[in-house]
């Protein structure tokens, strides 16, 4: 039986098309408008261009069902495409992206986030539901504009419960100064574990009483795709075997960017290319010092931007290929490949390389002295504020087994709006404790000592900026900052899991930084789908007087009156979280 596979997208075949994708159809007038700025001297929190050139989109929200890797499933699509559709913009340009939300049987709210872009001017766009707006109700839509204002790899996805396990994330990619020179840009590589049962039924069993732990996963995909032994596929569901994996094309003697983009819902990926070394250029938007590996590490929710030089002869195939860590997470069928052929290939054979042996036992990012931004940014010694953040697990008063941030949970409330409420004036919010709003007031820095009492990874991630990585270990943090003069920096990085030593659990550490100069709520969360499902998330809230400033457009309020209007007359089940 012939299955759809991956609806209308392209990705993984070897009609996608080279980067950039857009300059035919929506060319600049006067081709980079970041002048001779570079990665090096351009200071991306206080400037980026401003080109007026709109960049739309128009995304359709649907169910639908796809076999990615031959397993029939119901998913959740934009404009039919799964992975979801690229978008693309030239650093400075403007994102004007209209949202359809047109989910039925059964009907959902949706609201979409666009990972790592800052939202300095736009604080209300950044797609969080109960933070900075309410769910776009079933039927209605909403037009989310702002500007590109860093630039490199990232992607967006649905914000709402664990609606982008089932399929709502894609690829964005903004380009920008080069901090290495390369020749083709091979465009986005998404490597995403991927699960056979419902997310709505995953995120009920999750937060259930009793609460189990997330399934394992069930296979690992190469931008949507992979092969599965269908001897495997739970009985009565359909699965056509060898439905096929992704294929790339290199250029022999070329230097290629591939960028790479952690989407999955739990599983760190440990990225790898037969035969060939990668050279790093950048960690989510933040371009870094070229260093070499020949493993990429990859939690949920950041991108590492990475070149390969076409080494091998014309006619060579080999494999890349991504394993779900079996140290650090839980997956029944970790490994995915996928097919590289260079120009003189044959591009109907199977690659037949062989993987060479990694070390798969640190669960964590690179370590911290490797990784050095291009453009410094020292994070001063004397913070405002120092804020701990202790994470545990444990019951609620219902008994639901639930991650807990300082003891707290999250639970989010879709009707009110934290940054609205805020712009209102209203700023603190002693009944609703459950909304884990840390109010940072006026102050000018933040550091924020993360303690995972816990032997599980999280990948956190915070919203609104990249933040100085200053340390990270198991242990008690002595103080000691890595590269104090320009310390790693993005918007996730790994805390380790607590060790576990002669028994007895040993917290680990991760201290991040960063100024306050984005008034707004910001989320900072597990980006594993299940945890942030389960509670493990705050809301940090900056520049109090700012926001209340700050004139919210009548699209945020049009989108409240819409998701009162629906959840007056429906039943709206919020099972989790609500992100
Ligand atoms: C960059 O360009 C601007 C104007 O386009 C010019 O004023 C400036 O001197 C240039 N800087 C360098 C380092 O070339
Ligand atoms: C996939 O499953 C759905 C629901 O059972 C069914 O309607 C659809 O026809 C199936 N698709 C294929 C190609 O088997
Ligand atoms: C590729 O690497 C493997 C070991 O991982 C090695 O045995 C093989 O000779 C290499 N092939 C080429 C063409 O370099
Ligand atoms: C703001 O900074 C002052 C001075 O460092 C500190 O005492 C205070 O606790 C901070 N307030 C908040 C809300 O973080
Ligand atoms: C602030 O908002 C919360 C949540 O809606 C509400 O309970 C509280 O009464 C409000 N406080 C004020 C002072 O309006
Ligand atoms: C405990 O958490 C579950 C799952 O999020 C929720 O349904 C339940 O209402 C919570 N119980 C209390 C008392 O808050
Ligand atoms: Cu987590």
């Amino acid at each position: 039986m012939l299955f759809q596979r991956a609806g209308l997208s392209l990705l993984g075949t070897l009609s996608a098309p080279l980067l950039p994708d857009f300059l035919t159809s929506n060319p600049l007038p006067q081709g980079f408008p970041w002048g001779n700025r570079t990665a090096a001297t351009t200071n991306p929190y206080e400037f980026s261009p401003t080109t007026g050139v709109i960049r739309k989109y128009d995304l359709t929200i649907s169910r639908g069902f796809l076999a990615p890797d031959g397993v029939n499933k119901s998913v959740l699509l934009i404009n039919n495409q799964f992975p979801a559709p690229k978008l693309e913009a030239n650093w400075g340009d403007t994102f004007q992206i209209t949202v359809h939300n047109q989910i039925t049987g059964p009907e959902e709210g949706t609201a979409l986030h666009w990972h790592g872009i800052l939202q300095r001017a736009t604080p209300w766009y950044d797609g969080v539901p109960s933070v900075q707006q309410c769910p776009i109700a079933p039927g209605k839509s909403m037009t989310y504009t702002f500007k590109a204002d860093l630039y490199g790899t990232s992607w967006y996805h649905s914000h709402y419960s664990a609606q982008y396990a089932g399929g709502l994330a894609g690829p964005m990619i903004i380009y920008g100064p080069k901090n290495k020179a390369y020749d083709i840009d091979v465009g986005p590589v998404m490597l995403s574990d991927w699960y056979h049962g419902e997310y709505f039924s995953i995120v009920e069993q999750v937060v259930g009483t009793p609460g189990k732990p997330p399934p394992r996963s069930d296979n690992n995909l190469i931008n949507g795709k992979m092969d599965y032994d269908c001897s495997k596929a739970p009985a009565g569901v359909a699965c056509t075997p060898n439905a096929g994996i992704s294929k790339f094309k290199f250029t022999q003697g070329k230097t290629h960017r591939l960028r790479l983009i952690n989407p999955g819902s739990e599983g760190i990926q440990r990225f790898r290319i037969d035969n060939h070394t990668m050279t790093v250029i950048a960690n989510d938007f933040v371009p870094v010092k070229p260093y070499d590996t020949d493993v990429v590490t990859l939690g949920i929710g950041q991108r590492t931007d990475v070149l390969v030089k076409a080494t091998l002869p014309a006619t060579s195939a080999v494999f890349m290929r991504s394993d779900i860590s079996a140290n650090c997470a839980t997956a029944n069928q970790p490994s995915a490949v996928a097919a590289i052929y260079y120009n003189k290939a044959d591009t109907t054979k199977t690659p037949t390389t062989v993987a060479a042996p990694y070390d798969d036992s640190h669960c964590g990012n690179d370590p911290l002295a490797k990784t050095t931004p291009f453009f410094p940014f020292p994070a001063t010694s004397n913070p405002a504020t120092v804020q701990n953040i202790d994470i545990t697990l444990g019951p609620n008063a219902t008994g639901n087994v639930l991650w807990k941030m300082n003891g707290v949970s999250f639970r989010g409330n879709y009707d009110h709006p934290i940054l609205l409420l805020a712009n209102l004036g209203n700023v603190s919010y002693p009944d609703d404790p459950q909304w884990n709003v840390y109010n940072f007031g006026n102050n000018n820095s933040v550091r924020i000592i993360m303690k995972n009492t816990i032997p599980a990874a999280h990948p956190m991630h915070l919203h609104g900026h990249n933040f100085n990585v200053l340390a990270e270990g198991t242990g008690e943090w002595d103080g000691t900052v890595t590269h104090i003069q320009n310390t790693q920096r993005r918007d996730v990085q790994i805390l380790l899991p607590a060790a576990v030593v002669n028994g007895a659990i040993v917290p680990s550490y991760l201290v991040i930084q960063y100024n306050t100069d984005n008034p707004g709520v910001w989320p900072l969360h597990c980006h594993i789908a299940w945890h942030v499902s389960a509670g493990l998330y705050i809301n940090t809230m900056e520049q109090v007087d700012l926001i209340k400033k700050r004139v919210v457009p009548s699209t945020i309020a049009q989108t409240c009156r819409d998701w009162a209007d629906y959840s007056g007359h429906n039943v709206v089940e919020q099972i989790d979280s609500g992100l």
